[in-house]
């Protein structure tokens, strides 16, 4: 089959056509990788951390060419794209400099003539499957530490965003990343679960890596764990946005108006719930509805708040979202709801609505738990607002649907801050910012539907890549034994101090 990706904001523009890989090539993929992984491993990790930087001056080199094939392809406002190619940059100078240190460590033994190390090794082929939403930062926050740290990849994109992987990866082999080292299959779903099932029936997977939706992610870690494999899942969000009576309000809107419209709302850390104290709940509602339909939508390379969706199966699923508007809501934020059309016209778009996937900014207020739109998320230009009376409540209505990615809290009280921080259950919180845009080396990930508790970025990304061996060495020239041949020294239990 053949898979045509198009210009999400002129759909009339084909960027790239491209067969899609039926799942026995998914899986040789896989057994290609898997056998060129040890010489991978072979080459010293400083060889390999100059990989990485000549990739990251390489991406660097072709920043605005990458972008513009982001914006393109997948209707990214270019200067979000721009933002997305710096940070597989920073991903890359955040690694380059791992592969002289990937530290072991020495530890005493409890017997002499004996010493302990720690090493970290490599896990082997890695299999990554990243969506359409971050086509370069997300998986390059994947590949770049797993080959620093010698493992081989292969890498499955979104289809929607398959030229730009394409892109990527001859950057990557530019930068010397040997081809079987690190190779692309553009396939569809399905195809590749039957795939990469093949390779771990082989032997040829040793490990999973995986962005996309909480139905997904309980599927391939239902495969990964009969391997006795533990994935690395990034899954969905509904990242609530909390805001205390003494919150700053200009710093709230500008906030809220980004982390549920940036993007057009698909990224997994986007605003899903706006929870507003009661006592500042109509004025911050009113000035964030206002905001919103004052907001620019359209042509990606204009000065928009954003652009298209990334394709029509998003459109629809947002159209399908809308759906859980109910009767005890009021809808605010545009001059109208669902796909933006000539007869059906967002003041101020620029552009022409007719050649794409556009969608009208919705503010859905009056959400409460037991609502759908209280506990799905709905990765789209979608925004709930509902109203709290205490911090333990909004602590509780923020975790009450299982979601545990993202998070933010706007005031400016020490203690409520300190509390909201151990009561959340999201695996990231913002202070007086947006729930969205994760600096490229703290911890990324979620918990509950949000992640398995695995984490990307930094040094924490490390354990997902690497396996710790213990290694013991007794130089005593006989057998001791471990917590029997050990020195006890003479001491005095009962001595008392006369
Ligand atoms: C995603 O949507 O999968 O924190 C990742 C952010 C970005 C990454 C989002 N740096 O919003």
């Amino acid at each position: 089959m053949i898979f045509t990706s198009r210009n999400p904001a002129d759909f009339n523009e084909i960027i790239a056509t491209f067969p899609l890989a039926a799942a026995a090539e998914v899986s040789e993929n896989c057994r290609v990788a898997h056998d060129a992984q040890p010489g991978w491993a072979g080459v010293p990790a400083p060889a390999r951390g100059r990989v990485i930087a000549q990739v990251g001056r390489l991406v660097e080199a072709n920043k605005e060419a990458l972008a513009t094939l982001v914006s393109r392809e997948i209707g990214k406002v270019y200067a979000e794209a721009l933002g997305e190619v710096q940070e597989v940059i920073d991903t890359c100078d955040f690694f380059l400099g791992e592969g002289r240190r990937m530290y072991g460590q020495t530890i005493p033994s409890e017997m002499p003539d004996k010493q302990l190390f720690t090493f970290r090794n490599p896990v082997g082929a890695v299999m990554i499957i990243t969506a359409a939403n971050f086509p370069a930062a997300v998986p390059s926050w994947y590949f770049i530490p797993a080959l620093l740290t010698g493992n081989s990849v292969v890498w499955k994109p979104a289809e929607h965003a398959g030229a730009i992987a394409l892109a990527i990866a001859e950057l990557l082999h530019a930068g010397g990343v040997p081809k079987d080292v690190l190779r692309v299959v553009i396939a569809d779903g399905p195809t590749t679960y039957a795939g990469l099932e093949a390779a771990l029936a082989a032997g040829h997977v040793d490990k999973v890596g995986f962005t996309g939706s909480t139905a997904v992610g309980r599927k391939l870690g239902e495969l990964a764990g009969r391997h006795l494999q533990s994935p690395c899942l990034e899954l969905g969000g509904k990242n609530p946005m909390v805001v205390m009576p003494d919150a700053d309000i200009d710093l709230v809107i500008e906030g809220a108006l980004f982390a549920g419209f940036g993007t057009a709302g698909q990224r997994c850390t986007s605003l899903g719930t706006l929870w507003l104290h009661r006592s500042i709940h109509d004025e911050v509602l009113a000035r964030y509805a206002r905001t919103v339909s004052n907001a620019v939508v359209g042509d990606p390379f204009a000065d928009v708040l954003y652009g298209p969706m990334i394709d029509e199966k998003y459109l629809a699923n947002h159209l399908l979202h809308l759906e859980m508007i109910q009767p005890h809501h009021s809808v605010y934020g545009s001059t109208g709801v669902g796909q933006i059309t000539a007869d059906n016209p967002r003041s101020g778009f620029i552009g022409d609505p007719a050649i794409g996937w556009f969608a009208h900014p919705t503010i859905v207020a009056g959400v409460r738990p037991g609502d759908a739109l209280y506990a799905n998320e709905t990765f789209g230009p979608l925004v709930g607002v509902g109203v709290f009376d205490s911090l333990d409540e909004a602590i509780e209505l923020a975790n009450g649907h299982g979601y545990g990615l993202s998070s933010a809290l706007y005031s400016n009280d020490p203690t409520t801050i300190w509390r909201f921080r151990q009561g959340i259950s999201a695996g990231m919180l913002s202070i007086n910012n947006s729930t969205s845009g994760a600096e490229a080396h703290l911890p990324f990930g979620g918990n509950g539907k949000s992640g398995n508790g695995s984490r990307q970025s930094g040094i924490w990304v490390l354990d997902q890549f690497t396996r710790w061996q213990a290694m013991n060495w007794d130089y005593s020239g006989k057998l001791q034994k471990a917590q029997m041949d050990v020195i006890d020294l003479p001491h005095d239990p009962g001595f008392k101090i006369s």
